[in-house]
């Protein structure tokens, strides 16, 4: 049950089980506190979002004035999302480098809610955060790396959108930041045609194909719809893969001769992107291996900052068990369970905020860090997360705090191997 991305309705529940997990207390971030206080919760599980960083001075994507999609006029975008599309960005790479430099970890200060993060897990309830966010600030707050999972990715490596050769992404920064667009130096190998299949094959598929003529008229003799249906399409099958033969053989000579008069290698020259993930590309797979694990184990999730808006991160909802509770700290309620798409349609992992048959989820309608001071007030964790807040600093002017990236090295041009094809070789 707590794996699943479908949980079930209240009425599927019996009373005494949906009772038990307030215990009569109210729905509130007291009783929530009382709980991790008596050891009731254990494993709270952290789910992030870009609102955590507002007070950093790190804007949102979608509050309406001040998110950044509001704020992208300059950039010229057909939309929004545009800015995060893989097409988008192997034709106009432009909008992302000044964006991602702007956002470049190191320039902001973890806010109170990092804080109240690293103090989960020093407090040894912390299952795991995950966060949406690409600013770095967990790490910052000192939440360790096995504790996080940077589910839309970060700014700790880079690859080349074309061939995914890594890059380091100091590099790319400091290009730039100098003003030019970082673009991969790999040298590809062009390996030759691939050769058409040999006489040989093309003989069996030829005899293969007479053998269905003379199955057919069997066929006809004995009106067999259903195998005349078969062979047929047996058939055309077959005089497909024959002309594609024949034209891969005559097309051969031509093509291996280009090949040898040409270069055998090229370079790749596509543009290298820091390991942020764009709409339309894979969660690393750290996030679809801990999903399902650790919803199944948390006993609560807190939801931060986030307008749950963006799939697969906002199932993160459904995996935890359906006797689980789960704390929203945003300025709105999102991610309700009768709520009309879009963004979208939660159906029953959604949260029951005004649902008169709530019996697990919290809302705590204020910013982040006012939401986790009420919630440690509550605790008496209040000392502990100033103290964390206080021993926070960053390094004296001209140097930032050092973000975790992937070592600089030599970055030797690198042979990358490629399947050959035409289109794909042709220079621009
Ligand atoms: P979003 O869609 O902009 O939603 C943010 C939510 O947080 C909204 O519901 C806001 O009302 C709410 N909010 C804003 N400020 C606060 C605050 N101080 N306290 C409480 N609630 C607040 O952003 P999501 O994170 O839901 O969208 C996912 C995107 C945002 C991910 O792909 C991120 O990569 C991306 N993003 C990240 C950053 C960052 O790394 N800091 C910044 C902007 C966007």
């Amino acid at each position: 049950m707590g794996a699943s991305l479908s949980v079930p309705e209240p009425q599927d529940i019996s009373t005494e089980d949906r009772f038990n997990v307030f215990r009569g207390l109210p729905l509130s971030l007291s009783s929530l506190a009382q709980f991790i206080k008596d050891g009731h919760i254990k494993r709270i599980l952290v789910a992030a979002g870009a609102g955590i960083s507002v007070a950093a001075g790190i804007p949102d994507f979608r509050t309406p004035g001040t998110g950044l999609y509001d704020n992208l006029q300059n950039y010229d975008l057909p939309t929004p999302e545009s800015v995060f599309t893989l097409d988008y960005f192997r034709d106009h790479p432009q909008p992302f480098c000044t964006l991602a430099n702007e956002l470049w970890p190191g320039g902001f200060k973890p806010t109170t809610t990092h804080h109240f993060l690293r103090l989960l897990e020093l407090r040894g309830v912390l299952l795991r955060v995950f966060t949406q966010n690409i600013d770095g600030l967990e790490r910052l707050a000192g939440v360790s790396e096995e504790l996080l999972v940077e589910a839309h990715g970060s700014f700790a490596d880079a690859h080349c959108i074309e061939c995914a050769g890594q890059h380091c992404v100091l590099d790319w920064h400091e290009q730039i930041q100098a003003g030019s667009i970082p673009r991969c130096g790999c040298t590809l190998v062009i390996p030759p045609p691939t050769s058409p299949p040999d006489e040989e094959q093309v003989k069996i598929l030829r005899q293969e194909l007479s053998s269905i003529v003379q199955q057919k008229a069997k066929a006809w003799a004995v009106t067999n719809w259903q195998m005349l249906t078969d062979l047929g399409m047996k058939e055309v099958r077959l005089k497909e893969k024959i002309a594609e033969a024949e034209q891969q053989t005559a097309a051969f000579p031509a093509l291996l001769a280009e090949w040898e008069a040409g270069p055998k290698d090229k370079l790749c020259d596509g543009f290298i992107k820091p390991d942020i993930v764009f709409f339309g590309e894979g969660l690393p797979a750290r996030f679809s291996y801990l999903a399902p694990k650790d919803g199944g184990r948390a006993d609560l999730l807190i939801v931060l900052g986030t307008s749950l808006s963006v799939m697969p991160f906002a199932g993160l909802l459904g995996r935890v068990p359906a006797l689980c509770p789960r704390l929203l700290i945003n300025r709105q309620a999102v991610g309700l369970h009768d709520q009309e798409s879009p963004p979208m349609f939660f159906g029953n992992i959604g949260l029951r905020l005004t649902d008169p048959q709530n019996y697990r989820d919290v809302h705590a309608a204020m910013d982040c860090d006012d939401g986790v001071r009420e919630l440690c007030g509550h605790l008496g964790w209040t000392e502990e997360l100033n103290a964390l807040e206080r021993a926070y600093q960053l390094p004296a002017s001209g140097s930032r705090p050092e973000v975790p990236h992937r070592k600089r090295r030599q970055h030797k041009l690198k042979a990358v191997r490629l399947r050959f094809s035409h289109q794909r070789f042709t220079m621009p």
